[in-house]
């Protein structure tokens, strides 16, 4: 108290700097250092944004339950599907500890501006270290967080100087300055904003317009990639659809997605090669020229996660087109013992698949570079991926696969198998009501008679049976069945019924080729897919 008093009244003093001003100041800095951040990547290296980098860290180190809850989330409201609704979260949660940490070191920046720098300077090392530590990094990759932390201190330093600028300099001996508000606040709504248009256009441009070449390497594929072998027409009453249920194809914008890329790996066709090695008699090495210069065929095949809950929407049909994987093996030499295929992405990721399954004389299992007539789509794994009919996606179908390493289980453990799942993982019968939905209500039809609907799927058994019960009680009653295409694709079924108004309950179960029905007691997705009868209740009016 005494100090202040008996201070010399010309010793100049910073202008006193609001904890609001202070954390507005902070929060612009680190949006224009954001904005800074997405847009050099975008230039620099499509997929170096440290911010999504971050983001694929806390999913690589997160606890497989988290991310198995993670995956059943869905945003229908946001457009957000399962698979993608928990990418969302996870960038929402991260954008908010951002702006939460700004907020807070801005206002604490109130007095010296140490901790706002600090705390500038921790998110963009958060950074660095989260692109270092990405299994596709390389070295253009550092250009985005260095260049994130450098604006981000660069405009907070401009902005605090000016906020607390007094310039009251001893020897001018003038009245001092204060701070131009106006300016100062100009100078925050610029930063902020700015940062905001660049973080926009950084993910916009991301793959397109800048460091688009992987899309334009797709977009230069289209219409080459021509199966010398199509797929046979789809027989007329292949799906119920009028009926309610899925088309017999899945369109490539509502094919599920799972993955756990938060960037989707860009790469080129020319870029891509893949190495067959390990227990084989010839390694091999692949571009994509050469796979375009086999036989490609075109096999119609129903995919599904082993995530799919029962009733779930995570199964998809389309007709892929590639490389036979059995006739590629064949000519590497398969060594004895290698009882395990270990792909991995360009991303790290990995899977196991069983050799023997590929190996079967009618395995349909494909190196794929095409789907439903395009180019594969950048989700679903641009420029290659595999497919394997008849195994849940997570031991089969790596996207953007870049390796091929025959050997045994023993020896090598893939990504999901490490964290708990199955190590064979062949798909369960299974079949879905899709008409009607929980608790909607159907109104009757002239006859009298509510139309049921729905799909079932054994890839590589079979449908041979559905059959549907109501209200818990009475016989199983045999539905109807679409036309089968082949048998690694799913089966349509409808049954038409008189049914009085009121409520309802509804069942069904499927029973494959060899015989096997569904199993009617339900077990959860983990270690090898979820079993049970799906069950829906509904009106009929
Ligand atoms: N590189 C990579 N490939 C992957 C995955 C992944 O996380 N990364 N997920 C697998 C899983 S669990 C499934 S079910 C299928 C889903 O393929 P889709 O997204 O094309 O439907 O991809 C598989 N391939
Ligand atoms: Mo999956």
């Amino acid at each position: 108290m005494h100090l202040a008093t008996t201070a010399p009244a010309t010793e100049p003093r910073p202008a006193p700097l609001s904890s609001r001003l202070g954390a507005a100041i902070e929060v612009a800095s680190v949006l224009a250092a954001l904005g800074a951040s997405q847009l050099s990547a975008a230039l620099v290296a499509p997929s170096s944004a440290p911010f999504q980098a971050v983001a694929d860290t806390v999913v690589r180190l997160s606890p497989a339950g988290l991310i198995e809850f993670g995956k059943t989330l869905e945003l229908p409201a946001l457009g957000l599907a399962k698979g993608v609704a928990d990418k969302a979260g996870l960038l929402v949660g991260i954008g908010a500890v951002l702006l939460l940490g700004a907020v807070l070191a801005g206002a604490a920046a109130r007095r010296r501006p140490l901790p706002a720098r600090l705390l500038i300077a921790l998110f963009g090392a958060v950074g660095l270290a989260a692109v270092l530590g990405s299994p596709v990094f390389a070295p253009p990759d550092l250009v985005a967080p260095v260049v994130a932390a450098a604006v981000g201190l660069g405009v907070f330093g401009r902005l605090y100087a000016a906020a607390t600028r007094t310039a009251a300099s001893p020897d001018t001996g003038g009245p001092p300055r204060v701070p131009d508000r106006r300016r100062v606040l100009r100078g925050i709504a610029v930063a902020g904003l700015g940062g905001i248009g660049a973080a926009a256009a950084g993910v916009a441009f991301g793959g397109g317009a800048f460091g688009g070449g992987a899309t334009r390497s797709r977009d230069a594929l289209r219409g080459r990639i021509t199966p010398t072998r199509p797929a046979l027409a789809l027989p007329p009453d292949a799906d119920f659809a009028s009926a309610g249920t899925p088309t017999f194809l899945t369109a490539n914008r509502d094919f599920y997605r799972i993955d756990t890329a938060l960037r989707i790996p860009r790469l080129t066709a020319a870029d891509w090669s893949m190495r067959v090695h390990g227990l084989v008699d010839e390694e091999l090495r692949l571009s994509y020229d050469e796979l375009l210069a086999q036989p490609l065929l075109e096999k119609t095949i129903t995919m599904t996660c082993v995530s799919n809950e029962v009733n779930g929407n995570l199964v998809s049909t389309a007709n892929f087109t590639g490389v036979s994987l059995r006739e590629l093996l064949l000519r590497a030499g398969v060594r004895p013992g290698a009882d395990q295929i270990f792909s991995t992405s360009v991303d790290g990721w990995s899977a196991g698949t069983p050799t023997d399954v590929v190996l079967r004389a009618d395995s349909d299992a494909l190196l794929a570079i095409g789907m439903n007539g395009e180019p594969l789509p950048a989700e679903h794994g641009f420029p290659v991926r595999m497919v394997v009919p008849g195994l849940y996606g997570f031991v089969s179908a790596t996207k953007w696969v870049v390796d091929l390493e025959l050997t045994t289980f023993d020896a090598k453990q893939a990504y999901w198998p490490r964290r708990g799942w199955a190590r064979r993982a062949p798909i369960k019968t299974q079949s879905r009501v899709d008409r009607p939905r929980s608790f909607e209500t159907l109104a009757r039809g002239p006859a009298g008679t509510v139309t049921l609907a729905g799909i079932a799927w054994a890839q590589q058994r079979g449908i041979d049976r559905v059959e549907v019960r109501l209200d818990e009680r009475g016989p199983w009653l045999p539905a109807r069945l679409s036309t089968q295409v082949n048998l690694s694709t799913w089966r349509m079924w409808r049954l038409d019924l008189a049914l009085a108004p009121g409520s309802h309950f509804v069942q069904c179960r499927a029973t494959d080729a060899t015989g096997a029905t569904q199993a009617a007691e339900p077990t959860s997705p983990i270690p090898d897919g979820a079993a049970g009868r799906p069950g829906i209740r509904f009106e009929v009016s």
